[in-house]
C-alpha cells in the first residue's frame, strides 16, 4: 500500500521511570502490529513526564532508554516513525490552543489528574492538569486513525475525540477523530502489592511493579511476594484481585485461556502458581532484555533515529499546524 494511503497510528510512552509489564503488555507489545499496514509514530512523550518532578540526567537517560526499548520490543526504525516528543515543537504549540478549547470542567472530570495529584500534592502544577489537552495535541497533529493505549487511558483519549469535535464544529473540518485500541486480553495490569491499584512505573514501592529490564532473580521474588488472598485455589474472580492479576500476567505470556490455568494449578497451592507466573514473565522478557543491552550501548545510532524520527514527524506535524494556525485566524 502507498504511504499516502496507509492509515495513522500515533502513541507515546513517558520516560518517567523504567517502564513496567504495565506499559508493555498495556500498551508497547501491541504496537509492532501496526507497522506493517499503517503509518506508525511512536513517540517518547517527555513533555508530559515534567508534569511530575524529574532528576534531569535521569530523564535524558530514560530518554535514550524508552527508545532503545520501543526498538528491543520490535519496532524497527525503518517501519515506524520513532522520536522524541521535545523534538517536534508542535505538540508544545498545539497543547496550548488545544488549553483554549478544553473545558475546566472536563479536565477536573479527569481521573489520572486526581491520582496524579494525590500522589504529588506539594507539585499540582497547571501541566499536571491540562496533560490531557497536550494529550490530545499529540494525536490530533499526525491526523491519527487509531491510539493503540492501556485502559487507563480511556478517558484522555475520549477527551482528546470531544475536542477534535469542538474544534471542527467550530472551525470546519480540522481533525480527523481517532479510535481507541484496547487490548481486551490484558487491559489493566495491577500492582503486585496493591492489587486493586493500577502498577505504575513511578510506584516508590519496588516490589509491586516488575520492570521489563528486571533480573530473572528480581522478577522471580517480585512474584513470590505477591499479595493474594487467604483461599489457595487459583481461580479469576473479582473478589480475587491479586490472583486474577496474576492470571491475566501467565496468560499474556502463556497464551493459555484462564480455563487452562485453572486446571493447570487445581489442586495445588499459590506458591507453584507463583513461580509459574515468574518463570514465564522472566523467559518471555528475555528477548526484549537482551536486544535492549546490545541497542543501548550505542549512543550514536539512538541519536540518529530520533532525529530520522522527529524529522519525519515534522513534516506531518506542520501540515496540521497550518491548517490550524490558519482556521483560527493567526496572520502567517
Ligand atoms: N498497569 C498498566 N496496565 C496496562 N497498561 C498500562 N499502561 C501504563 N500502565 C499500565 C499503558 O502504558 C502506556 C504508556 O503509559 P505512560 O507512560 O504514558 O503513562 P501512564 O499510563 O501514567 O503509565 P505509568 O506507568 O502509570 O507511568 P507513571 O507512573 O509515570 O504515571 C499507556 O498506553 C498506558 O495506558
Amino acid at each position: 500500500m502507498a504511504e499516502n494511503d496507509k492509515k495513522i497510528v500515533f502513541s507515546g510512552v513517558q520516560p518517567s521511570g523504567n517502564l513496567t509489564i504495565g506499559n508493555y503488555l498495556g500498551a508497547i507489545k501491541n504496537f509492532s502490529r501496526f507497522s506493517e499496514d499503517y503509518k506508525t509514530f511512536y513517540c517518547v512523550v517527555d513533555l508530559h513526564a515534567i508534569t511530575v518532578r524529574q532528576v534531569p540526567a535521569e530523564l535524558r537517560k530514560r530518554t535514550y532508554e524508552t527508545l532503545a526499548l520501543y526498538m528491543a520490543c520490535g519496532l524497527d526504525p525503518k517501519e515506524n516513525t520513532l522520536f522524541v516528543q521535545s523534538h517536534v515543537p508542535q505538540h508544545a504549540e498545539l497543547g496550548w490552543i488545544l488549553d483554549c478549547y478544553t473545558m475546566f470542567g472536563e479536565l477536573s472530570r479527569m481521573t489520572q489528574f486526581k491520582d496524579k495529584s494525590a500522589k504529588n500534592a506539594q507539585n499540582i502544577n497547571a501541566g499536571l492538569f491540562t496533560y490531557p489537552a497536550l494529550m490530545a495535541a499529540d494525536i490530533l497533529l499526525y491526523q491519527t486513525d487509531i491510539v493503540p493505549v492501556g485502559i487507563d487511558q480511556k478517558q484522555h483519549l475520549e477527551l482528546a475525540r470531544d475536542v477534535a469535535a469542538r474544534f471542527n464544529l467550530i472551525y470546519s473540518d480540522t481533525f480527523k477523530i481517532p479510535e481507541g485500541y484496547i487490548p481486551t486480553d490484558t487491559m489493566k495490569i495491577m500492582s503486585l502489592q496493591e492489587p486493586t491499584a493500577k502498577m505504575s512505573k513511578s510506584d516508590p514501592n519496588e516490589n509491586a511493579v516488575v520492570r521489563i529490564l528486571d533480573s530473572k532473580d528480581d522478577i522471580m521474588r517480585k512474584f513470590k511476594r505477591a499479595v493474594t488472598d487467604s483461599e489457595t485455589c487459583v481461580r479469576y474472580s473479582e473478589d480475587k484481585p491479586g490472583v486474577s492479576n496474576l492470571m491475566t500476567i501467565y496468560r499474556a505470556f502463556t497464551g493459555k485461556t484462564f480455563d487452562e490455568i485453572e486446571r493447570e494449578f487445581d489442586g495445588k497451592g499459590y506458591g507453584d502458581f507463583k513461580l509459574a507466573v515468574g518463570e514465564a514473565c522472566a523467559d518471555g522478557l528475555t528477548s526484549v532484555r537482551d536486544e535492549f543491552a546490545r541497542l543501548v550501548q550505542d549512543k550514536a545510532h539512538l541519536e540518529a533515529v530520533m532525529k530520522a524520527g522527529a524529522e519525519d514527524a515534522y513534516g506531518y506535524a506542520r501540515r496540521t499546524m497550518s491548517k490550524v494556525r490558519r482556521k483560527i485566524g493567526f496572520v502567517n
